[in-house]
């Protein structure tokens, strides 16, 4: 009997641990479940996977690097003639690793730059022109500048580091016409790259393209605690910026992106578009497209041209189809507007 009594008071002190334990495991989800999931202005509900640090808006001070400006702003150089009828397009590129930059409201990172900036400007030329780069490396470490496309060995900024305080001109013809890319290929490559020194180099085509709002959209990100994993994923370096500040675009209006992925530490990445499909040019160098789709996926380096035009108004999206890659900031909105619409209320009743 009394064997019994003290095997029940067991069973029961069982239970009561047992069921302590559930609540303290359940609180401790739910715990968790509060760190990973975020509130956007909109009210919408973001459950993420781990270390995403959404900023909520961008209403605040301005960040050191405005995406808006970057977006549609082209480089062609300092442009002359040379004797025989060839255009030279002269740059400067200068390379400096001691920039300490906010790259999301809140988290400065130390990024290292083309011309102060990460990316650094975007290269635009002609196939055919004669291109001159002076490049100064102002850093701390030795850098190059490695073009992407055709050129001379001795033009292909691998072999002859520049080391702090020297100097280098790359002058070569530029080649083929697309969409391509430069960045330092110092080793360890992979930090100097993740670090932010990279930028576009785009050649048209003698004969040029349809006209078109056209932009540039880096994808990249950083690995702020240095595990050569990223914890930022973004369209041109600040995680979320145009989910909170719209690209506006117009309807019926062909829409030109040079898409390049620069992204390290991750094998692929990709570009999904909603409420539409695009024609894909990979490497820009065939006037026709490869594909017509609504998502495209690129390896490191890889890069291409993305046409597309609206048929609808309205808000849409752009992200990786990553899903890890969006909630950390690799997401983006388009918002489509009908300026025609307006334009024409404009004139019926005069607002
Ligand atoms: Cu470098």
């Amino acid at each position: 009997m009394k064997k019994t009594r003290s095997n029940a008071v067991i069973l029961m002190i069982a239970l009561i641990i047992g069921l302590s334990m559930i609540v303290v495991f359940s609180t401790l989800s739910e715990v968790e479940l509060e760190q990973k999931t975020l509130v956007t202005s909109s009210g919408a509900l973001i459950r993420t996977t781990g270390e995403i640090i959404n900023p909520i808006d961008y209403s605040g001070e301005p960040l050191d690097f405005d995406p808006d400006s970057f977006l549609r702003d082209f480089n062609y150089g300092k442009v002359s003639q040379l004797s025989d009828g060839t255009t030279l397009r002269e740059f400067t590129l200068i390379a400096e690793d001691d920039k300490i930059m906010e790259i999301s409201p809140g988290i400065f990172f130390n990024v290292w730059t083309y011309n102060g900036a990460t990316p650094g400007p975007t290269i635009r030329v002609t196939e055919g022109d004669l291109i001159r780069v002076k490049f100064i490396n102002n850093g701390e470490k030795s850098h190059t500048v490695h073009f992407h496309g055709t050129h001379p060995a001795e033009m292909d900024g691998v072999f002859e580091n520049v080391g702090p305080g020297g100097k280098f001109t790359y002058e070569f013809v530029a080649g083929p016409a697309g969409v391509h890319l430069y960045h330092c290929h110092v080793a360890p490559v992979e930090e100097h790259v993740s670090r932010g020194l990279y930028g576009a180099f785009i050649i048209d085509p003698k004969e040029g393209r349809e006209p078109a709002d056209e932009m540039v959209m880096i994808l990249n990100g950083f690995d702020t605690d240095f595990d050569t994993e990223n914890n930022f994923y973004a369209v041109n370096t600040i995680p979320f910026y145009h989910l909170y500040k719209p690209i506006e675009i117009d309807l019926h209006k062909l829409v030109r992106l040079y898409v390049i992925n620069i992204l390290e530490f991750d094998p692929i990445n990709n570009f999904h578009l909603h409420g539409n499909m695009f024609n894909y040019y990979p490497i820009g160098t065939q006037s026709e497209p490869s594909s017509f789709t609504d998502i495209v996926t690129f390896s490191q380096g890889d890069r291409g041209i993305i046409e597309f035009e609206y048929k609808y108004p309205g808000k849409y999206l752009f992200h990786a189809h990553k899903v890890e890659f969006s909630e950390k900031g690799w997401v983006g909105i388009f918002l489509v507007k009908d300026n025609q619409e307006k334009n024409i209320q404009e004139i019926k009743y005069g607002t």
